[in-house]
């Protein structure tokens, strides 16, 4: 304060000027304060919320009228699960999981999924070609159906790729998108040799038809954050000098959507030295955005756009992009709703969602909040080593 009323004639314009805005700022501060404090809620609220408008507010009380837990059912529901025929009955030998979106094309359902065979022994046996996960060595397999209910596995759509390539040792967990006439399939790869420390990419396969042929892109699409660093050479995923963006270890589950003109790739991501939190596993959602199918996908300067999640499983609705946020984080088990397919704000807080969910894309999705998720496929550990594909169906739907 001091240097603002020294006797120094030329200074003075300029430091009565920053008095006054430091002044201003100050009321605009205290204003901002204010109105914090007294934010206002309708009588409503109160009364929906059970909380006596001149009583005192509990910690509880003050966090449900801030966070509008007075909103009604329409985001809330439940799900049950369901065992398929035909080929996606359970098949001891055979793991099925990961289901796409199920796609409509005449009278027929088709859905593409990770499938693989073999015992799953984990890392550090000795023997590179064993397999580290039930969705190590894969391949992307394609089934049909007329009802839903019985499926008809049909064959191979994407294998893995020659020896060196970057899809060389696994392709699996698919999503298609059906865009102007195109079948495009988006899926996880993996590199040979697949270690704890093995950084995955996204691939990308394009087909006229929904049984294919699918022609590979030469390049994944989308590649983790380069930004961690590993500490020491032991094959540990947790042991880090620096973790790295949200993603600098792996890009998950990639779902592609057309949206706002341009093609939305949206996608789990895993970090190095992955910690855990208050909400369990440190998992979160980003986005990559293209102007064109092949790319480039540019990821959102607002990733992650979520602090929660695991695979992912969104749709359109009412000009945004709403999803369902389970298994991991602080806000598993809800339902979210982004008006720009970036900024979600919690809409339910739910039981149990089904893993893995492919959605059913034919389903009309502005009906109702949850209408696009009326049924669908997901995935069941049968054992650690094989899984399954099942059907899940909405329960006592309150809102379509
Ligand atoms: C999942 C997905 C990804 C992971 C693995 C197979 O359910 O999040 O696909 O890599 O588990």
């Amino acid at each position: 304060m001091t240097l603002f009323f020294r006797p120094i004639t030329n200074c003075l314009p300029v430091c009565l000027m920053a008095g006054a805005l430091i002044l201003l700022a100050g009321c605009g501060a205290a204003s901002s304060e204010s109105s914090a404090t007294e934010a206002t809620y309708s009588d409503e609220a109160y009364e929906f919320l059970a909380i006596p408008k001149d009583g005192k507010l509990s910690a509880a009380s003050k966090r449900a009228l801030e966070r509008h837990y007075d909103q009604g059912p329409e985001w809330y529901c439940e799900f049950t699960t369901h065992d398929l025929r035909g080929d996606f009955a359970f098949e001891e030998g055979v793991t099925r999981r990961d289901p796409s979106a199920v796609i409509t094309v005449g009278d027929t359902y088709y859905v593409y999924y990770s499938r693989g065979t073999g015992e799953t022994k984990g890392f550090h046996t000795g023997d590179p070609e064993n397999k580290v996960f039930p969705w190590d060595k894969c391949e992307i397999w394609y089934a049909t159906s007329q009802d839903g209910w019985e499926w008809k596995e049909q064959g191979l759509a994407v294998g893995r790729g020659a020896p060196g390539s970057f899809d060389d040792r696994s392709v699996f967990t698919p999503e298609v998108l059906v865009h102007q006439g195109k079948y495009i399939l988006v899926y996880q790869t993996v590199k040979a040799p697949y270690l704890n420390r093995v950084k995955n990419q996204v691939g990308m396969a394009i087909a006229d038809a929904p049984e294919g042929p699918f022609v590979k892109l030469e390049h994944p699409i989308l590649s983790p954050a380069d930004n961690g660093e590993w500490l020491g050479e032991e094959d540990n995923r947790f042991l880090v000098k620096k973790q790295g963006d949200f993603d600098s270890h792996k890009v998950h589950d990639p779902t592609l959507l057309f949206y706002k003109n341009k093609f939305y790739l949206y996608y789990k991501g895993e970090r190095m030295g992955e910690r855990k939190t208050f909400g369990g596993r440190e998992i979160r959602w980003g986005v990559a955005i293209a102007d064109q199918l092949e790319g480039p996908y540019v990821k959102s300067p607002y990733n992650p756009i979520t602090n929660s999640g695991h695979e992912l499983c969104i749709w359109p609705y009412k000009g945004g992009i709403a999803a369902l946020i389970i298994t991991d984080g602080p806000e598993r088990n809800t339902i979210q709703w982004a008006p720009d397919g970036i900024n979600f704000e919690i809409k339910s807080h739910i039981r149990w969602g089904p893993p893995a969910a492919g959605l059913v894309r034919e389903l009309n999705t502005e009906e109702s909040p949850l209408s696009a998720l009326r049924w669908g496929l997901t995935h069941e550990y049968v054992s650690r080593n094989w899984q399954r594909i099942k059907r899940f169906e909405l329960k006592n739907p309150v809102s379509i």
